[in-house]
């Protein structure tokens, strides 16, 4: 089985300056952030598909007609998922310039759909996750003698001072207005290694839009 996705590539410099960013905003109790090398932005998502797929989603990738939907895209504004609650995803979205990666998903998944290569069908949401909120383990006594947080101020690391919906709201506080432009003019197959030190991203191919 091979686990694959289709994405944007974001180019080196880019991706220094989003971690040299992001890096002294994100407390690290509480998230763990995405490795340089592994910054992206899905554009879908196919999963685990069997080694004999692996040649039609290459050549899906190839079958890519999508020239009107090149240029290039702003980054910026901090976000996480859920939207509402305690953050588990934190992402940069996209400021300007959706609506290309909008038709790109849509294009790729127009040719997946005629190729038979299934998918993740969820509504797409443009983003870049930059951290995961780590779990936090509660020990049984403390989850004896204390009530639930209220929703968006989860428990946090004893050794944090900031709950990570706070961390959140401080970090989205200190980067407003900060914005990253990527090219939108090719796209990617990565295929994605689960490791015991976390997913390790490696390129197919990439196509020219
Ligand atoms: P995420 O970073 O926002 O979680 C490889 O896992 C990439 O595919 C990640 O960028 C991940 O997005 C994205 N992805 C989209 N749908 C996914 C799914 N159902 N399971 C895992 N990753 C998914």
């Amino acid at each position: 089985m091979a686990r694959l996705f289709f994405a944007l590539q974001i180019p080196e410099a880019i991706r220094r300056s989003i971690v040299n960013a992001i890096s002294p905003h994100l407390p690290r109790e509480l998230f763990r952030m995405t490795p340089e090398h592994n910054l992206h932005l899905t554009l879908a998502f196919l999963g685990e598909i069997p080694e004999q797929n692996v040649p039609a989603a290459d050549s899906a990738l190839h079958g890519l007609s999508i020239g009107e939907s090149s240029g290039s895209l702003e980054l910026g504004e901090i976000g996480a998922f859920p939207r509402n609650g305690d953050p588990r995803v934190v992402w940069i979205g996209v400021t300007s310039g959706a609506s290309l990666v909008e038709d790109l998903h849509g294009t790729i998944v127009s040719v997946l759909e005629e190729r038979g290569l299934p998918f993740d069908g969820k509504p797409f949401k443009p983003h870049l996750t930059v951290g995961r909120c780590k779990k936090v383990r509660r020990s049984r006594d403390r989850r004896r003698s204390t009530p639930a947080p209220p929703p968006g101020e989860q428990e946090h690391s004893p050794g944090s001072a900031v709950s990570p919906a706070a961390a959140v709201r401080s970090m989205q506080k200190s980067l407003e207005g900060v914005r990253w432009t990527v090219p939108c003019t090719e796209v990617t197959l990565y295929e994605s290694k689960l490791t015991p030190g976390g997913a390790v991203h490696t390129i197919r191919a990439t196509s020219k839009t």
